[in-house]
């Protein structure tokens, strides 16, 4: 398994749509486990193909030890709306409050390429709607006001040097940093 680099906000491929998985091959399945140890690596609690610079439609998700592999996922029922913090791999060190349904019914392919169905709230329902988002070309910082979205620009213009390429490369420094803040304050985000 490897660790893949993550494109970050500015790389065109997270602006791009995805293309459906035909088919559930090995070479997908070695996709899913790179994005699982990607996404753990860096502390996060989803992962999406494009965010990998991969154009197929699958995302990873892993809320309180809930682990899904989505391919070709999409939301089938929806309910309710709430505002609730959001961060993007993508997009280091910036948040922002987005409203979005409390209560999704999503249909997607697993691993083995069986349909399922799960119905999810709370953060959980959070995460697949942002996963899904990113195979749609659509980032949190889409829903932000005008002067949040300028504010937060601002901001990821003073961090984006610190990409070079726009590609947010994980170093084992990195890996122990972030496991170690994530340890340190296991619930601050959540
Ligand atoms: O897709 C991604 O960029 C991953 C992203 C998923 C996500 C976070 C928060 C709400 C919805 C979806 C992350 O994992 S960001 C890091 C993180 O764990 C986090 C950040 C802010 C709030 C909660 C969690
Ligand atoms: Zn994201």
């Amino acid at each position: 398994m490897s660790i893949l680099p993550i494109h970050v906000l500015g790389a065109p491929v997270l602006r791009a749509v995805t293309t459906p998985v035909a088919e559930v091959t090995d070479e997908i399945r070695r996709l899913v486990d790179d994005m699982f140890e990607t996404m753990y690596a860096a502390q996060g609690i989803g992962l999406a193909a494009p965010q990998v610079g991969r154009s197929e439609r699958l995302a990873v998700v892993d809320v309180h030890g809930d682990r899904f592999a989505l391919i070709n996922p999409e939301i089938v029922e929806e309910e309710g709306k709430e505002r609730g913090e959001e961060g993007c791999l993508s997009i280091p060190e910036i948040y922002g409050d987005v409203e979005r349904a409390t209560r999704v019914v999503v249909k997607a392919t697993d691993v083995d390429g069986n349909p399922f169905e799960v119905e999810a709230t709370e953060l959980l329902a959070r995460c697949f709607q942002h996963e899904i988002d990113h195979l749609h070309g659509k980032l949190f910082i889409d829903y932000l006001s005008f002067l949040k979205k300028r504010a937060a620009n601002a901001k990821w213009e003073q961090q984006k040097s610190k990409f070079p390429n726009l590609l947010r490369i994980l170093t084992p420094d990195d890996i122990r940093r972030l496991k170690a803040e994530h340890d340190d304050h296991p619930d601050e985000r959540l």
